[in-house]
């Protein structure tokens, strides 16, 4: 630390500088209105969003119109509803990694806090509390909750197109398959291959290829956005899409088109390229089934020649 700044400056400048893009919205729960008044202004400093209700059924209210609440500061003792029913209710809908829960208590009672963690709170406040306690355990549990988002991310994620990736497709897509055929509702897989993506690389450098790849990617995401996408691999990407097929073969055909008329720039290069797709919708009785039949049917739209859709 610098002389001339305080630790409580020091710590303070951080604080505000990790919260300054985040928009944050936290809720403040207390029946006391000189308390809710006191942390409102102290987490307003903070470029924090603050959202304030007097006792624990109007938190739940306050939470049901702000779906994207981080974080919940809450008092035990209140009426109608107290600190601890309320994060019980709460913990019944959204996980630890999802939504923050400090417990904030006057009472001098140690069992408070082993109470508040018990119900499922993330951490616990002592009152009467420093302003710089208060933003060093708001700060924590909020970067807390980010790194999880990040971690969850890039494990779901592929690095180079941002699309998800064959793990997430697996964990997200055999659940909805299931949920799907359970409805009796149709649902269908597409696996798409670039063609002649290895003269891309060749012809126009490994650049231009990661480029035509996050170009496809976008626009994948675009196009299907109401639909599992995933880069499976390589030149590689597999849609779960919960469509009746006649539209969706129209909508492929239509997508491979358009694929094939927008060129890629690179270095002052203008490319395209086009792809082969497979789509398979018979009723399976696994996603696997599924893939397998969709792999089957792109095989033949190579063999067939290549820029073709085969179902
Ligand atoms: P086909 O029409 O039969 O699909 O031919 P292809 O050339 O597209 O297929 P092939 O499997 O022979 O080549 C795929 C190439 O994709 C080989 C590999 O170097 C390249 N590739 C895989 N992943 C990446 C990547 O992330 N970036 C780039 N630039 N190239 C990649
Ligand atoms: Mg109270
Ligand atoms: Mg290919
Ligand atoms: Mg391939």
């Amino acid at each position: 630390l610098k002389k001339n700044i305080s630790a409580y400056e020091y710590v303070a400048g951080l604080v505000k500088r990790v919260h300054l893009n985040r928009n944050t919205k936290v809720l403040v729960v207390d029946d006391s209105p000189s308390v809710l008044s006191m942390l409102t202004r102290y987490l307003n400093i903070q470029c924090l969003k603050v959202i304030t209700a007097t006792n624990g059924a109007e938190a739940l209210q306050r939470i049901g119109e702000h779906p994207d609440i981080k974080l919940v500061l809450t008092d035990y003792n209140m009426p109608v509803m107290d600190g601890f029913e309320l994060i019980l209710q709460l913990r019944a809908r959204q996980h630890k990694d999802q939504l923050a829960i400090i417990g904030l208590s006057s009472s001098g009672e140690g069992r408070l806090s082993a109470h508040f963690l018990k119900s499922g709170a993330n951490d616990f406040i002592s009152k009467p509390f420093s302003y710089e306690e208060l933003l060093c355990r708001v700060n924590q549990n909020l970067d807390y909750l980010d790194q999880i988002a990040e971690i969850r991310d890039a494990a779901n994620r592929d690095y180079l197109t941002k699309l998800y990736n064959r793990r997430h497709f697996f964990i997200t897509g055999r659940p909805l398959f299931h949920q799907t055929v359970f409805q009796q509702k149709p649902v269908g897989v597409a696996m798409l291959d670039i063609d002649y993506f290895k003269r891309i690389n060749d012809q126009y450098g490994h650049d231009a290829g990661d480029i035509a790849l996050r170009h496809l990617a976008a626009m994948l995401s675009t196009e299907f956005s109401d639909s599992l996408v995933a880069r499976f691999g390589g030149e590689e990407f597999c849609l779960l899409i919960c469509d009746d097929p006649d539209t969706t073969r129209h909508k492929l055909d239509a997508f491979r088109e358009r694929v094939s008329q927008s060129p890629v720039s690179q270095d002052g290069h203008h490319f395209s390229f086009q792809v082969s797709i497979g789509y398979a919708s018979s009723v399976s009785e696994s996603l696997d089934a599924l893939i397998s039949a969709a792999d089957a049917n792109l095989y033949q739209a190579k063999e067939q020649g290549r820029n073709r859709v085969v179902s």
